[in-house]
């Protein structure tokens, strides 16, 4: 069967990149049974005289925020309840392709298949909105539960502001070097919700990673394998920690100096 992507080859590289990382977060331990999500705003890749031809495959639905910015635009979303890997090997059956309509509260699938669009779709839709309102270049926002990341929002002294990106950072120089925004921290809010998905915006305005409290973090960048990067280095600082704590000590860290140092050197 023909897919709509076929058309559109840039399209179609970026929903792949996001399916390939679909496997790596499910190959992770990051996304068990249906956890975790990924959109990509295909907006720029696409016909869109051609696009609002199309007849939807689907009802107008609610988005339960009002985004003007992505008003008109066309995204690969996840599908509900579907599992990331399975998304990874037939990205366009766990998944599907949807129109925001002019009015930004409102959106309709549009292809290949009916497949209802993330739980998470608020937040997705939210942050890509205020990427374009603030002119980024990032496209892509993933979702995901990693373990050691998660286990650590249960500790309350974690929570407070830039604790936890300094312990992550100085406990290998990769970590600062490659995830020089730090983790942002969003205090628990029911999975889901638009007041998750406001908070998740702001604090996506000040670092590319936030983390959930006790349920996952979300990142951003221009494609799937960038996003999935930052959460890659952020988790294996998290590991070194945990390692060195079942070891029985308590890591030392990097100085404030060493980073400092990386922060020149590194232009960051
Ligand atoms: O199932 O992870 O937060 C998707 C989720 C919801
Ligand atoms: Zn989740």
């Amino acid at each position: 069967m023909k897919s709509f992507l076929d058309d559109y080859p840039r399209a179609k590289d970026e929903v792949l990149k996001a399916a390939e990382v679909a496997g790596y977060l499910w190959q992770n331990g990051w996304a068990e049974r249906n956890g975790g999500n990924i959109t990509v705003n295909i907006t720029e890749h696409v016909n869109l005289e051609r696009v609002w031809r199309m007849q939807p495959i689907g009802p107008v639905t609610e988005i339960g925020m009002t985004l003007p910015h992505i008003a008109r635009g066309v995204f690969f979303c996840k599908g509900t309840g579907r599992r990331m890997r399975d998304l990874a090997r037939w990205p366009m059956d766990n998944g599907s392709v949807i129109r925001i309509l002019p009015d930004g509260a409102h959106y309709e699938m549009i292809a290949d298949n009916p497949v209802r669009p993330t739980s998470e779709l608020p937040s997705h839709l939210a942050i890509h909105d205020d990427l374009i309102a603030r002119g980024s270049t990032y496209r892509v926002a993933i979702h995901t539960h990693p373990t050691e990341l998660v286990a650590m929002s249960h500790n309350p002294a974690f929570l407070k502001p830039d604790v936890l990106t300094r312990l992550l950072w100085s406990m290998i120089p990769e970590t600062r070097a490659f995830c020089p925004k730090g983790l942002g921290i969003i205090p628990y809010e029911m999975p889901s919700s638009v007041k998750l998905a406001e908070e998740t915006v702001k604090g996506l305005q000040e670092h590319d990673v936030v983390l959930w409290e006790k349920h996952g973090v979300v990142a951003i960048g221009n494609d799937a394998p960038e996003a999935f990067d930052q959460i890659d280095v952020l988790v294996k600082a998290a590991q070194i920690y945990q390692d060195a704590r079942s070891m029985g000590f308590i890591p030392e860290g990097m100085t404030d100096a060493a980073m400092d140092e990386l922060k020149e050197a590194f232009h960051l």
